[in-house]
């Protein structure tokens, strides 16, 4: 047995979060890494300790496997956990971690290694008798060989990368006269990505589903798989939601795909918490695909069904405590649905996005609910790091309580200020086929007309609720009302507001009775955040702004030459004289409309080149009333 006191966690987000939490609650004093930008973040303030990695690129900060060895001798930890992504499938920081005398959190270095290479971990597994799909995964790369193979187990095939994994330098070939070109350019691709141009090929299955068994091995021989998760839905190899355990998998396929994990994790002398990733295709014919030699992503789904701390598990077993239940005492309760709340924009092909977060509130604590973040509101979201921001997790008795609790948590989660997949999440799960659990691979895909709508302008009733929302009485219109044109403290003729949204906007005009008495639109859920209003439409958190005319008018470039008036108004000062050099902001005009001065102020700086207005002249909306002149 080994004594452990103390542990560092060498990652970030919710992750880190997650292990800081675990190692609290086992009484472990603990020490938090993070790059410079970090330096605020929620693993920093959860840990005991924290340790300055300098930096900003994961490369100079989280995968700095000198400086996080440093950081675990100067803080006294006795172990690194390495989380998920940046080093926890590294041989060589697994190795490093040892060799300093430290613990490493994970499998032994040989086990990542041997699982490091799909044709190498194909081949062992063909020994451990895991079943592999149909294919060849030789030395041999000529393109005989390959075409031998190909003709031998029939197209269609898909050619990988040896090196590969997560989709990259996979190829469909068709049939025999495309195979020669796919290869050639798979190799090159391959070669381009990992260095090196290996390939294998196997029978290509059409829509599998992905089930993976979530194993554990203690140092003393003993293995245990903890039942398997479904992770089908995802979109270019990357899982959007899991869930556990897989929809109507038979007991008895359960146990043979789990005693075949079992296999896979012994042949490699697996230690830890490990995940074999198998594809299931309809006949209920199970393949290995790849084995993940880290805690992953998912496994908050494995634990809602189980009731265990895999975190404290990975602990215990580093301590070298033997597995404290046998096979069958694995519990299997329930169902859990997660889904994976990244910062992307699901309108531009689901480009990560970045900046502040100015709107967060996660869905209330309750039965059945978990969500595992890493962020909070104020927090800003960069580039240069992962962009999940948390997962949601819902457990239920049975897969449909799951799945209408993960849809309520959905409903009350509220991000706003840096775009996200929540609509996007909220309409898989809310999918008929989804609660049918018509589950594979190519889910999104099919389904991608309703998953993403085209985007369609701002109707009436959004303008209408956002509009209710702003206005007095509503729990988001803190400030007054002072900021609407026409109203004054008892008794307004007409209420105008002109509000924008994105590169939208909308005037209305209604009368104040009218809103008291509940119309003119149902409010819409909404979140005021300094000057700006989240308000919640098809799922989406868009933020409505006041317009403000003048200060458009003032930041917008000035076209053709001239400022122009923002709107119907009369001249009452113009401060400026034909020739006069200017500073940006300077005070040009000063307008009276709706008995309100408005001052027009320099865009940029410049020479007053003319003037086309005097005071006490009517102006209309876009009349130019002075033209500026850019100085040189
Ligand atoms: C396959 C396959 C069909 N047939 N292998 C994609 C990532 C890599 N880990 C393996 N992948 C696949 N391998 C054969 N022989 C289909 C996929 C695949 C896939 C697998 C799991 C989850 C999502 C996927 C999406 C597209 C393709």
């Amino acid at each position: 047995m080994t004594a452990l006191h103390s542990l560092l966690v060498a990652n970030r987000g919710e992750i880190a979060c997650r292990i800081l939490r675990t190692a609290k609650a086992m009484g472990l004093a603990s020490v938090a890494v993070h790059s410079r930008i970090d330096r605020g973040a929620q693993h920093c303030q959860l840990a005991d300790a924290r340790v300055d990695l300098g930096g900003e690129s994961a490369q100079d900060s989280y995968l700095n496997i000198p400086a996080i060895i440093a950081a675990a001798q100067a803080s006294g930890a006795q172990a690194i956990h390495p989380g998920y992504g940046f080093l926890s499938e590294n041989a060589d920081f697994a190795r490093a971690v040892e060799a300093a005398g430290l613990v490493f959190i994970g499998p032994p270095a040989a086990a990542i290694d041997a699982m490091g290479s799909k044709s190498a971990a194909k081949a062992l597994m063909e020994v451990a008798g895991v079943p592999l799909v149909p294919g060849y995964h030789g030395a041999d790369q000529a393109l005989a060989t390959f075409a031998a193979a190909a003709e031998r187990i029939g197209y269609p095939v898909l050619l990988k990368a040896a090196a590969g994994g997560g989709g990259k330098g996979m190829k469909v070939v068709q049939s025999p006269d495309e195979l020669a070109e796919a290869l050639a350019s798979a190799q090159r691709e391959a070669h381009a990505a990992f260095g090196d141009a290996h390939m294998l090929v196997e029978k290509y299955l059409l829509s599998p589903r992905h089930v993976e068994i979530q194993v554990f091995a203690d140092r003393h021989g003993h293995c245990l798989y903890l039942n398997e998760r479904d992770c089908s839905i995802q979109r270019r190899h990357q899982k959007v939601v899991e869930e556990a355990p897989a929809p109507g998998l038979a007991p008895e396929l359960r146990r043979r795909m789990g005693e075949a994990a079992v296999r896979a994790a012994q042949a490699v002398g697996y230690v830890g918490a490990g995940t074999v990733e198998f594809l299931l295709d309809a006949s209920g014919q199970f393949f290995f695909m790849e084995m993940n030699t880290r805690l992953q992503v998912e496994h908050p789904v494995t634990e809602a069904i189980t009731g265990l701390d895999l975190v404290a598990w990975q602990i215990r077993v580093a301590r070298g405590e033997a597995l404290p239940i046998t096979q069958g005492e694995v519990p299997l309760h329930g169902h859990a649905i997660e889904v994976r709340l990244y910062a992307e924009d699901p309108a531009h092909d689901f480009l990560p996005a970045t900046g502040p977060l100015a709107l967060y509130r996660e869905s209330t604590p309750g039965p059945g609910r978990r969500v595992d973040s890493g962020v909070v509101e104020g927090d800003q979201v960069s580039p240069f790091y992962d962009p999940m921001l948390g997962k949601l997790i819902a457990w239920g008795e049975d897969r449909e309580q799951a799945r209408l609790r993960l849809l309520a948590m959905l409903d009350e989660f509220a991000v706003g200020g840096v775009r996200t997949n929540l609509a996007f999440l909220r309409r898989i799960i809310g999918h008929p086929a989804f609660a049918a659990a018509h589950l594979d691979t190519g889910f999104i895909e099919r389904h991608q007309a309703e998953l993403l709508p085209a985007p369609t302008p701002l109707p009436p009733a959004f303008w209408q609720g956002a509009a209710r929302a702003w206005l007095p009485g509503s729990p988001s219109s803190e400030e007054p009302w002072s900021r609407v044109d026409g109203w004054r403290a008892g008794l307004p003729a007409r209420v105008r507001l002109h509000l924008t949204c994105g590169a939208q906007q909308h005037a209305l005009s209604f009368e104040p009775s009218s809103i008291e008495a509940g119309t003119p639109a149902p409010p819409l859920p909404s979140h005021r955040r300094g000057e700006r209003l989240f308000v919640k439409w098809q799922g989406e958190w868009l933020a409505v702004q006041l317009f403000d005319p003048i200060a458009a008018a003032s930041s917008a470039p000035v076209a053709q030459g001239g400022l122009s008036a923002p709107m119907n108004a009369c001249v009452v000062r113009v401060a400026v004289e034909p020739g006069q050099p200017v500073e940006a902001g300077a005070l040009l005009v000063v307008l009276e409309a709706m008995k309100m001065e408005h001052s027009l102020r320099a865009p940029h700086a410049g020479v007053i080149k003319r003037i086309a207005a005097e005071p006490g002249e009517r102006v209309t909306e876009g009349s130019v009333l002075i033209e500026l002149e850019t100085s040189t």
